[in-house]
This record gives structure tokens, sequence and C-alpha cells, in this order.
């Protein structure tokens, strides 16, 4: 028999807004913000700017359009950038990276998100007339396709000191920072210092409808308006989202460590199954990434879906499941025990 009830762990992204953002969005003071005179928005950037210590903020529809304007706002067209192969920006943004800014990648295997300094250096390219200019590197955390990894600070601080030698740029994807942040004890502010932009999501694990925010300097944020305003990005009174982002800011980034414990809760209890591979301490953060079989990560998908578990296969042997506000301990019991349904059940 088919299970009734439905647990989604498809992504952080499925968390709908709380009461008290509704209630903020309806008593929202708002004006048009691409006119400038929306003082929700202006309040949500100033307290993320002063949250990351930085000059200012600017909210975006997605983390998608934050990492591009920022990269953007920061390059030409042509230059390269040095990127991780597994970054969402180059595996997950729809090839924005050669439509929005122009630039090129020149991507470098990292380990757990954590680029090698030394490949860093070596990557950047001569003043050569030959050659694309290398302007910027990408960072991210936490990362995506390492199961959610914290990248330690020390390593982006080496990234930090390679840019500065080479007056190149260092943006962050910090659509997860604050996890990040919860599970390292690191404040976003210290990880924020090595970075010239950073892109953090509201509409993740914060549980905002919408929205990320891309901090960084009053120069930057200069250009990063008007790349914003020709993508299309520039909202009206958009201050009804950005009440939202306020709530989270304040109340939603604590509860954040639930979300841990019940991801590192899931690892162990279904660690044991056979002809699925997952090791419990690489579970640090909100996600959970199962290896099994290639070819069988679809089938696991459908099976648990059957169960009413919803999950992604990101490979074919690899399955992925995120915690977040809506997934609790019974939640954690439900997919536990459709893992254990499913390896009884001949799937092959
Ligand atoms: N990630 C989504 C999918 O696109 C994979 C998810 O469900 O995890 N950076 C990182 C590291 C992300 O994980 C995502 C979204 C983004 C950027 C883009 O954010 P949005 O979806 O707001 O454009």
């Amino acid at each position: 028999m088919v299970n009734s009830q439905i647990s989604d762990f498809r992504s952080d992204t499925v968390t709908k807004p709380t009461p008290e953002m509704l209630a903020a969005m309806a008593a929202a003071d708002v004006g048009d913000d691409v006119l400038g005179d929306d003082p929700t928005v202006k309040k949500l950037e100033e307290t993320a700017a002063a949250l990351f210590g930085k000059g200012g903020g600017m909210f975006v529809p997605s983390g998608s359009m934050g990492n591009q304007v920022s990269i953007a706002a920061q390059t030409r067209p042509g230059d390269e950038i040095i990127i991780d192969e597994n970054a969402h920006i180059f595996l997950y943004e729809a090839g924005a990276l050669a439509r929005v800014p122009a630039v090129q990648s020149r991507t470098l295997k990292s380990k757990n998100g954590a680029l090698d300094p030394a490949e860093v250096e070596a990557a950047i390219r001569p003043d050569d007339v030959h050659d694309p200019r290398t302007s910027l590197v990408a960072v991210e955390q936490t990362h995506l396709m390492s199961g959610g990894r914290v990248v330690p600070l020390e390593n982006l601080q080496q990234i930090r000191a390679i840019a500065n030698r080479y007056k190149l740029r260092v943006h962050c994807d910090g659509a997860r920072i604050f996890n990040a942040s919860i599970a390292s004890g690191v404040p976003v502010r210290e990880y924020a210092k090595n970075f010239d932009s950073l892109t953090f999501c509201l509409s993740k694990g914060l549980s905002c409808p919408v929205g990320s925010i891309v901090v960084g300097d009053a120069a930057f944020l200069k250009e990063a308006h008007r790349v914003r305003k020709w993508m299309g990005g520039g909202m009206r009174q958009s201050g009804y989202l950005a009440a939202c982002g306020i709530v989270a800011l304040r109340s939603m980034i604590d509860r954040l460590a639930d979300d841990h414990r019940n991801a590192g809760r899931l690892a162990e209890l279904i660690c044991e199954i056979p002809n699925i591979t997952i090791d419990p301490k690489d579970v640090t953060t909100n996600i959970v990434f199962i290896e099994t079989r290639a070819g069988r990560a679809k089938i696991l998908e459908a099976a648990l879906h059957a169960e009413g578990v919803w999950c992604f296969a990101l490979g074919p042997s690899l399955l992925r499941l995120v915690t977040h506000r809506h997934i609790g301990a019974r939640e954690i019991e439900h997919a536990a025990a459709a893992f254990v349904k499913i390896s009884k059940l001949n799937l092959d």
C-alpha cells in the first residue's frame, strides 16, 4: 500500500513562510525599490550588511541572479574566472556564466569545496595578449556537491591571500552560508572578510518564499544595481518579500542546527542498509548524500517516492535528501522506514 504521508526531502527550497512572515508581509511598509524608496527592502539590506560586516546589500529574486550579477559586476566579457568544476554557479545555473557576465571558466577540482591554493595560483593567466584576463575566483559555502560540507575558513583565507597578490576579486556563493556558520561556529562576518561579494539565500533553510541578498562594498553595489536592472531583476514593492527576510534573519538562523541534527540522525538510521553507502561522519549540515550502484539512483528515487518520501537523484549513483523546517522526527522515521522497506524489494 502506498504511504499517505508525504515527507519532502527534495530541497530546503520547499520551505514555506512562517505565520510570522505572513503577518510581516501584510504589515509591511513598502515603496518602489527601483526608485530606491522601499523602506522594508532598505531595512533588510542594512540588516544583512551589518550581519556580514559589509558596506551594503542588494535584494535579488534568486541565488542564481545574485551570483551572476556579482560576477558580471566584477568582470568584463571575455575574462576568465577560476571555479570548482562542481560549483552550483558552473553546473546548475543553466549556462548563465556564458550569457550574463559572458566569462569563460577555468574549472579546478576541489576537495569538498576547498580549492587547492597552489592550483588556483597556477591557473592565473599571465598578462599576455594571447590570454584572457583572470579576474575572479568563485567559491561556495556550504559546498552543495560534496554533500553540504563546510569549506574551512583557513582555505578561504589562503584563496583571499592569493587573490590579493594578483589583484583578483573573490565571490562567494553563500547560498547556505548560515548552515556553515552554525555547523562550524565561525560567524558569517568572518567568512565574509575574505570576499568582495557574497550571495546568500533567504529562500532555502531560512524559509522565505523568495529572495537572496548580495553583500559587498559601495562601489561594487553601484555596478551590481545596474546589472540587476538590465537583467530584469529590479523589483517594485518588493518590501512585501523583504519583510519575510527580516523575520528570517532575526529568527530562523539558530534553528538550522535542528536540520543538521535531523540529517545526522537519518544518516545513522540508514547507514547499515545494504546496497547504499553513507557515512554519518560526512553529514555535517543539512544535506544527506547517498551513493548507490550506477544507474540505481533514479530507481531508488522512484521507489522512495511511492512510499511518500520525496528526494532527488543528482546523478546515476547519487541520491540527495535535504532536511529543513518541515522535516522533524516523524519525517526522519518515515524516511528511514522507507529505506528499510525498499531495501527488501527486488528493484533491479
Ligand atoms: N540549489 C537548488 C538546485 O538548484 C540544485 C537546490 O535545490 O539545492 N547556489 C547553491 C549552492 C544552490 O544550492 C542553489 C540552489 C543556488 C545557488 C541557486 O539558488 P536559486 O535557486 O535561488 O537560484
